[in-house]
């Protein structure tokens, strides 16, 4: 099969599974398979059923228990679904028994985020950000059926599974990839630095918050230029930095990456230079779509990585 234009209406169809406590909340379990539904869409993939269990905790060899992964697994041959995606992360060898059980392809919750970076990213150092993240998540996860859908997405040969001398090489490769784009990373930064340095004592005012919340509409309402909005989770990935007078006063102000929960950690790792702008602001603008139902844990979620990226301290405005 070739399929060298990704179209539209050929979206990939996938279900979704979450496997929760028995004592967490049903709509709690359904918002987040909202938001993880939504993340598909962003990716382009088309959700046809959702499958939900109830665990004290997820079965360490497949996440799921033997009698929901036959079920999973009928209905993918009935259905010729093409994606299995779950809305928590896989461990290594749950994700090998997986493929191996279902045959298609398995998504956990990083590396569809990491998917949906990859499409956003526009600036040299986004994409590199991303690239370094998904080969630091790749490379515990290198299997046969790995390897070989990783060579048909990147069209260089369908050869049949690779064998575990080829595995090597592909490590290998992944791991000399991921010290070059280290490096490259390294040198970018060096030049933003010098670039943040020269804007001088002008106050620094940056927008926080969660995906999709409307950082970037403020932004464009707030420097009056086009900065894209979009009702999509992550659409924007870089930094942007506007010069903004208001009431007479000069400032600078920036609109950045947005926030989810469980972001991956190698992406919030490999963001941190992006991040930049937010840690080094004088000022945050913390906007929340109180729209959303969920929009407490939103904020919850917001200030947790905040503090991971080592700026919670700063002052805060809320942007309701
Ligand atoms: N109803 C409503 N929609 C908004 C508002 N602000 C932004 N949006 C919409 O929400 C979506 C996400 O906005 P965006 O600025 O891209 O969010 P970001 O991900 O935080 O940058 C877009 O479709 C916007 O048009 C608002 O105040 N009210
Ligand atoms: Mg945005």
């Amino acid at each position: 099969m070739k399929n060298t234009h990704k179209t539209k209406e050929k979206k990939e169809k996938a279900i979704l599974v979450a496997v929760s406590e028995k004592q967490v909340n049903e709509n709690v379990v359904d918002e987040h398979l909202a938001e993880l539904e939504f993340l598909a869409k962003t990716a382009g993939i088309k959700t046809v059923k959702i499958f939900k269990q109830k665990l004290d905790k997820p079965d360490i060899r497949s996440f799921v228990g033997k009698g929901k992964l036959e079920e999973i697994k009928a209905f993918i041959i009935d259905q010729e679904i093409k994606a299995v995606i779950f809305d928590d992360d896989l461990t290594p060898s749950q994700l090998r028994n997986l493929e191996k059980d279902l045959k298609v392809k398995i998504y956990d919750r990083s590396l569809l985020i990491l998917d949906i970076f990859l499409l956003r990213a526009q600036t040299a150092q986004a994409k590199t950000q991303v690239e370094l993240a998904r080969n630091q998540y790749l490379l515990p996860r290198l299997t046969r059926m790995w390897t070989h859908l990783e060579r048909q997405r990147g069209g260089t040969g369908t050869r049949g599974g690779a064998g575990e001398k080829e595995i090597e090489t592909d490590k290998r490769n992944i791991r000399n990839q991921i010290s070059v784009l280290k490096g490259k990373l390294e040198k970018i930064e060096k030049q933003n630095e010098v670039q943040r340095k020269s804007r001088g004592s002008v106050v620094r005012v940056a927008l926080v918050g969660y995906t999709n919340a409307g950082k970037s509409t403020l932004m464009t309402l707030l420097s009056k230029s086009n900065v894209k909005a979009e009702n999509k989770l992550f659409a924007t990935v870089d930094a942007t930095v506007r010069k903004v007078v208001f009431n007479m006063i000069p400032f600078l102000l920036s609109d950045t990456v947005g926030f989810i929960r469980k972001l991956p950690h190698h992406l919030i790792e490999s963001f941190k230079s992006t991040l930049a702008e937010v840690k080094e602001a004088d000022v945050l603008l913390h906007v929340v779509d109180v729209a959303h139902p969920a929009y407490e844990d939103h904020i919850e979620v917001v200030r947790e990585t905040l503090k991971d990226i080592g700026a919670s301290e700063k002052p805060t405005i809320y942007i309701f």
